[in-house]
């Protein structure tokens, strides 16, 4: 037997929170594997929540309920994990909103991928079988689809195609290391904080198409602008593949700031001026990419293995460079020379950055 914490973040949510209690009771006792304790974390509801809760407490021994400040989801969920881990030391924590949009019923599959060996499991809305409510407002729609592409396109983590859901099966050991992290985002976005801190940390990811009920009573507590503020300034800090072209941008600014000062202010050779600017660019970047953009998996080991690393970082450039010369001489060739700025953008965006940022993460910033 396993133990799990199902932990319920409420504010205001009297009418929805009993029959999810009672359904997740339900399932529990028919479950072979898995022991459940349920943990409320109520935000002194005004509604009567934490009483219907503290009625129910009577009937279901395992049910819990802890009441605390009114700070947002983030700073719930991390006094809620924090209370879970020293009351029950369970082996999985399952987050799940208070509301009945996510369905207690999917739990066992929740169970049977941790089963199946994942640490991290999101009930995804947006792969194959997942789905947000049909009659949600446009606006809705375009908030939770854009954001989730954004936070997906913002990682280069294309696998990941749930980031905001909050139905979810965590190992704690994942949760204990990310508690110094989430501790810093206070609203929603420490559920993206949550899913960035384990990919950074090699957690076996795992998604379960979901389908999110609508909200039958009670109102929604998410305050949308001070939710996307906080997501795209989560991903603009947090990227490292946003990071990553930032770098390559001062690279171009390095090489073309000694190309122009050498070759027309100081009229020195033009080969020995990009030869010193290409490597003085490549040179940056390693740096600005070791200490910046790959921090979390800076290169280790001493000066033995910085350069080897340095060594294949200046042929993963000079790859990228015969990439360019030889495309650029191809599309020149077939269509001419007068767009020939737009082909290297082209060339740069769809060739030169995937196969640059692919061959970083296989070769060079590898997962730890
Ligand atoms: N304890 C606590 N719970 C909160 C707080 N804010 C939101 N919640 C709970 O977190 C869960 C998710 O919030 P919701 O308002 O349902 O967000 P949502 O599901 O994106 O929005 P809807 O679809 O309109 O319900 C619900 O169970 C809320 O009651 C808070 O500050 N403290
Ligand atoms: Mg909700």
């Amino acid at each position: 037997m396993r133990n799990a914490v199902v932990i319920l973040p409420s504010f205001n949510e009297a009418e929805n929170i009993a029959p999810l209690i009672k359904k997740i009771e339900e399932i529990n006792k028919k479950l072979v594997n898995w022991d459940i304790n349920i943990l409320v974390v109520d935000s002194y509801s005004t509604d009567n929540t934490g009483n219907v809760v503290k009625d129910l407490q009577k009937t279901i021994p395992t049910l819990h309920i802890i009441e605390v400040p009114k700070e947002g989801l983030g700073k719930a969920y991390l006094r809620g994990f924090n209370y879970a881990i020293n009351k029950f030391n369970p082996y999985l924590i399952i987050q799940m909103d208070a509301d009945y949009q996510h369905d207690p019923e999917r739990l066992t599959e929740f169970f049977e991928q941790i089963q199946k060996g994942a640490d991290f499991v999101v009930g995804t809305r947006y792969s194959k079988g997942g789905s947000i409510p049909k009659n949600w407002a446009i606006h809705r729609k375009i908030l939770s689809i854009g954001a989730n592409l954004f936070i997906r396109l913002g990682f280069m983590k294309l696998k990941t195609s749930e980031w905001t859901n909050g139905y979810r099966a965590i190992k704690t050991w994942v949760i204990k290391g990310a508690l110094d992290h989430i501790k810093n985002y206070s609203g929603y976005v420490f559920q993206v904080a949550m899913i960035d801190y384990a990919l950074k940390n090699n957690a076996k990811m795992s998604e379960i198409p979901v389908n999110f009920k609508e909200r039958k009573f009670g109102i929604s507590k998410i305050n949308a602008s001070q939710y996307v503020f906080q997501i795209i300034q989560y991903v603009l800090t947090h990227s490292s593949f946003i990071k990553f072209v930032i770098v390559g941008l001062i690279g171009f600014g390095v090489d073309f700031g000694i190309s122009y000062l050498g070759i027309q202010k100081f009229h020195q050779a033009v080969w020995l001026i990009t030869l010193l600017s290409t490597e003085t660019a490549i040179v940056s970047n390693f740096i600005l990419n070791n200490f910046w953009s790959f921090r979390y998996k800076k290169i280790e080991g001493g000066t033995g293995n910085y350069l080897m690393s340095f060594l294949k970082f200046n042929l993963v450039s000079s790859g990228s460079i015969a990439i360019q010369t030889i495309g650029m001489q191809i599309l020149v060739g077939v269509f001419g020379r007068d767009l020939w700025y737009l082909y290297k953008i082209l060339i740069i965006a769809f060739v030169i950055i995937p196969y640059s940022y692919i061959l970083y993460n296989k070769f060079i910033w590898k997962n730890k």
